[in-house]
């Protein structure tokens, strides 16, 4: 329930306060308050320490400990429903059109709040608890990132400001669920797969089912007679499946199957059989189901069972493939 209750949450504070600029994955096991007065408060604001803030470099790792900071500001009013009772420290950026922060806790819970245009924590803007934070639309502009502590913790964590490049076509960000060299046999048996839809594009959104969501794609080479089972949930969303032909070109996909049986948090399972003689291409598509054009739900999890043989044509680097496990 904590957990689910803070998904849900964060995600409406999203909707709320970034108009979904900011994509962010938020997943903890910390309750929820129980007090909400906190959230609500009109206490607490212009109390941030702004005389010495952090000037960011882009792509550079900083190791910190928020101890070293004052303890000045207790709460995000409206923006962040925990109590930061801990000290702040405030990171100042200049961040480009397309980017991402990751915050790695290490000795101490604490969580990033991002500040727009003014240090000032009525300003407040976004807020995360921990791994990483990104923009899936264009937001450059100034920013405060204060990194405090929830419950009174400080310690050491590490941070990193990137710049993200535009985004590619499905065929650049594919994901290889087989742990074998390219051009290996693939043996039947079960597959894990996990991923995270936040931070992929959306290539598929219509000739394929209508899921206006980020989607992440999966590449199947199937050998005739082969049979592939997909089952895949979007932990805190609503997940779609589609099975394609095509990576490059969204008009000419030549959906095989598609999916959508069930409600957030539900796993989605298809099926396809290679009946040709020839080795089937095909891609899976995990995608979001939203109203809202590029919205995404983040962490899924996920089985490929092969029956029958695949063949690993890798048609992406393995490099390439790891750097959407960040
Ligand atoms: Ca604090
Ligand atoms: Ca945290
Ligand atoms: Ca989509
Ligand atoms: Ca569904």
């Amino acid at each position: 329930m904590n957990l689910i209750s803070k998904v849900f949450l964060s995600f409406l504070l999203i909707a709320i306060l970034a108009g979904v600029a900011v994509a962010g994955s938020i997943v903890s096991n910390r309750p929820l308050p129980t007090n909400r007065d906190i959230y609500n408060s009109d206490s607490g604001r212009g109390l941030l320490d702004c005389s010495s803030v952090i000037e960011v470099e882009l792509g550079v790792l900083y190791t910190m400990d928020n101890g070293d900071g004052n303890s000045n500001v207790d709460a995000y009013v409206g923006c962040w429903p925990w109590e930061m009772t801990g000290p702040e420290l405030v990171f100042h950026a200049i961040l480009p059109d397309r980017w991402q922060i990751t915050l790695t806790q290490m000795d101490a819970d604490v969580d990033g709040i991002i500040l727009k245009d003014v240090c000032d924590e009525a300003a407040c803007w976004y807020a995360w608890d921990y791994q990483y934070v990104w923009t899936n639309s264009d937001e450059p502009g100034e920013y405060w990132i204060v990194i405090d502590g929830w419950n009174g913790q400080s310690g050491e964590f590490a941070i990193i400001f990137e710049e993200l490049g535009p985004q590619g076509p499905a065929c650049d960000s594919l994901h290889q669920p087989f742990p074998y060299e390219s051009g290996d046999i693939v043996p039947p048996g079960n597959y894990e797969i996990f991923g995270n839809n936040c931070g992929a594009s959306n290539t598929l959104y219509e000739f394929c089912g209508e899921f206006l969501g980020l989607d992440d794609w999966w590449e199947i080479n199937l050998l005739p007679g082969g049979m592939v089972e997909a089952d895949v949930t979007i932990l805190y969303g609503d997940c779609g499946l589609c099975l394609v032909e095509v990576c490059d070109n969204p008009a000419e996909v030549n959906c095989l199957a598609w999916v959508d049986d069930n409600g957030a948090g539900s796993a989605e399972m298809l099926s396809y059989t290679n009946t040709t003689q020839e080795v089937k291409n095909l891609f899976l598509v995990v995608d979001n189901v939203t109203d809202e054009m590029d919205a995404c739900d983040g962490l899924y999890t996920g089985n490929i069972h092969l029956e029958g043989e695949a063949v690993l044509t890798a048609s992406v680097s393995w490099g390439k493939v790891k750097t959407l496990f960040r």
